[in-house]
């Protein structure tokens, strides 16, 4: 199995949860301007939507979207997902919410053309979003003392916020440092290039 990711895009989520899955799994590098993989082949005959994540199975088959490919994910963990016969419409809400919602809102934060006015604009959504996440959390993790994959797409969220000077609310900064010290998101940081290189 390969994820094609490019280092600190949306695919970091992907990458974490497959680790936190217990995954063993290629990583293939995408120079997302240029549509090429590290390993010299066309991107686009891979993924034709040209974007990162994509996870390639061993039988050639290629899933696109951070949603469903997290979803895979906490299917094949059941862990990774809250439990209860709502538990994976749940996960579905949370994640969906993550991608159209916040994950969205950064675009002019990854647009050199967007002025001041809509980088604030998107800023103040993005704020109030992650406070309302923030609210809501009543434990450690999005649905409680337990990671699920919806997790570490909030990570990543959190992680781009800060990049971009945006505040996080609380208990957003304990999160945080709570996602680091897990040794999954330090591996998947680690060979993302974004970190001091960590133990195990
Ligand atoms: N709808 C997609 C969006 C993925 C996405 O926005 N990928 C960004 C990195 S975070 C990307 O590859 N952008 C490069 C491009 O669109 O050319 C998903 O949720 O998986």
């Amino acid at each position: 199995m390969k994820l094609y990711l490019a280092p600190g895009a949306c695919s970091l989520a992907d990458h974490i949860a497959l680790h936190e899955a217990g995954f063993d799994f290629d990583r293939v590098q995408v120079d997302l301007k240029a549509k090429r993989t590290d390993d010299g082949r066309d991107y686009l005959q891979i993924n034709p939507k040209g974007y990162v994540p994509a996870l390639q199975f061993d039988d050639g088959q290629v899933l696109t979207e951070n949603v469903a490919i997290l979803s895979w994910v906490a299917d094949q963990d059941p862990s990774l997902a809250p439990s209860g016969p709502m538990g994976r419409y749940r996960l579905l809400e949370m994640l969906a919410f993550i991608s159209t919602e916040i994950h969205k809102a950064f675009k002019p934060f990854f647009n050199p053309e967007a002025g001041d006015a809509e980088k604030a604009a998107a800023a103040d959504l993005i704020g109030k979003r992650l406070a309302l996440l923030a609210g809501n959390m009543k434990d450690d993790y999005l649905f409680g003392d337990r990671l699920s994959v919806a997790d570490a797409y909030l990570f990543v969220m959190t992680m781009w916020s800060r990049k971009n000077g945006l505040a996080l609310p609380d208990p957003l900064p304990a999160f945080v440092a709570r996602m680091k010290a897990r040794p999954a998101v330090g591996m998947a940081l680690e060979h993302e290039g974004l970190t001091e290189p960590v133990a195990s």
